[in-house]
């Protein structure tokens, strides 16, 4: 009775693969993996649980994963040159929550970077850091509002005293003010957390700022944006054990039981595949962006931080007010098949969430096909034709698309087909 349903899903899921090959994703927070990465979906790690430490298990069966797990967890601490790295968070939100767990008493005042400024829900009063204190008070932004106000934020934190401050966010044009925060947190005791979600692949490519090396206490991080993926979380530190066993702990059993098996070993894949390709990845992403940029600000597009080059990350943000905000606008381009996201920008208030003035774009996705500067040039003549000429675009794209299906700065071998696409 019930295989209908099953036939169902199993449909949904075909044309999933089917569309989005023809589609051109630009959404920040995604990535796709390589076929080898991804054909280890659903190996047998996908039943078993691992619960604790390789070699100090609660559970038997689990040799093939101790190893697995060990050895990436010793080539993550080469890779981003620590002493400590945490690999059992399922998510970047899981991670924060391992470390918020473990650091934040009622009523601790905790600095973030707010929602129109960027700054992820976790990190937020109705997301996780909201189960520990209500005490969360934003950073002040200078006037673009796509950097963080260091003069004002010393002066706040003087009066606030925080215990905790946390860096990095969903909408990151640019690099945080570590190194100039790093003084007044070592006289103040104040930990300082970078949740580097967005930017991990293009950090371990050492083409943005190196958080641990300019003075912060903790990296969190999801593994699936500028990383290669698979989706789950990581934390990063070089502190002394004693703190660290803390942040284990909240990791395990603080946050998570089991650690899905089958998306550490795809992990490892791809941690090894940014580990050979990181480097020119990271390079090329990022002219990506500031050519998708500027290509859009000729073509009259609102693009956001001109004064500073536009990025110096993945993405790009663009005001869309004049197109009817970033609803509107990102349901025509998805009626196209572009894909990205509406985005609230730095200057609006809360209660726009629904309908911001702004659209988010991401590279990182498209680079990893193999797209270069003259094909974000394409891009943007396709998203001025659908939203300013309001011309239907979704053979073109489709067309376009189509010359650019290998995923890049990978182990695959090309022209081989897989199931899955
Ligand atoms: N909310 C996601 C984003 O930045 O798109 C990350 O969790």
């Amino acid at each position: 009775m019930y295989e209908k349903k099953v036939q169902e899903v199993e449909s949904l899921i075909s044309h999933q693969n089917e569309w989005r090959r023809k589609c051109i994703n630009l959404i920040a927070s995604e990535n796709v993996m390589s076929r080898r990465a991804r054909s280890q979906a659903g190996s047998d790690f996908a039943h078993r649980y691992a619960e604790g430490h390789p070699g100090e298990r609660y559970y038997r069966g689990t040799n093939f994963v101790d190893t697995i797990e060990s050895n990436l967890k010793g080539d993550l601490k080469m890779l981003f040159e620590c002493n400590h790295c945490e690999v059992r968070p399922i998510s970047g939100t899981n991670a924060n929550e391992a470390v918020f767990s473990r650091l934040i008493n009622y009523n601790d005042v905790v600095m973030v970077n707010s929602t129109p400024g960027g700054g992820h829900i976790s990190h937020h009063r109705q997301g996780s850091v909201g189960k520990f204190t209500k005490n969360i008070i934003d950073f002040p932004l200078t006037k673009d509002g796509y950097h963080i106000d260091v003069e004002k934020t010393k002066d706040l934190i003087h009066r606030v005293k925080p215990k905790l401050i946390v860096l990095g966010k969903s909408l990151f044009l640019f690099p945080e003010p570590i190194a100039d925060l790093v003084e007044i947190c070592r006289e103040n005791n104040i930990i300082m957390l970078y949740d580097a979600a967005h930017v991990l692949g293009l950090i371990a490519g050492k083409k943005f700022q190196d958080p641990l090396r300019e003075g912060a206490h903790l990296i969190t991080a999801s593994t699936h944006k500028t990383f290669f993926g698979s989706q789950r979380g990581l934390i990063l530190s070089n502190l002394e054990d004693s703190f660290w066993r803390k942040i284990d702990r909240g990791a395990f059993p603080g946050s998570s039981s089991n650690h899905h098996l089958d998306t550490l070993a795809q992990l490892a894949i791809c941690t090894y595949e940014m580990m050979e390709f990181g480097s020119q990845y990271a390079e090329a992403v990022i002219a990506n962006a500031k050519a998708l940029a500027e290509a859009l600000d000729q073509l009259g597009f609102d693009v956001a931080a001109k004064e500073f080059g536009y990025t110096e990350s993945h993405q790009i943000a663009v005001n869309v007010k004049k197109f009817n905000g970033g609803e509107k606008t990102s349901i025509t381009l998805e009626l196209n098949d572009i894909i990205l996201n509406m985005n609230m920008l730095p200057h609006e208030a809360l209660s726009t969430f629904n309908n911001p003035e702004g659209i988010r774009i991401g590279v990182q996705e498209m680079t990893r096909f193999g797209m270069g500067k003259e094909e974000m040039r394409r891009i943007a003549e396709l998203i001025k034709e659908c939203i300013v000429d309001k011309k239907k675009v979704k053979e073109e794209v489709n067309r376009f698309r189509s010359s650019f299906q290998e995923v890049k700065y990978s182990f695959d071998k090309p022209n081989i087909k897989s199931k899955t696409g």
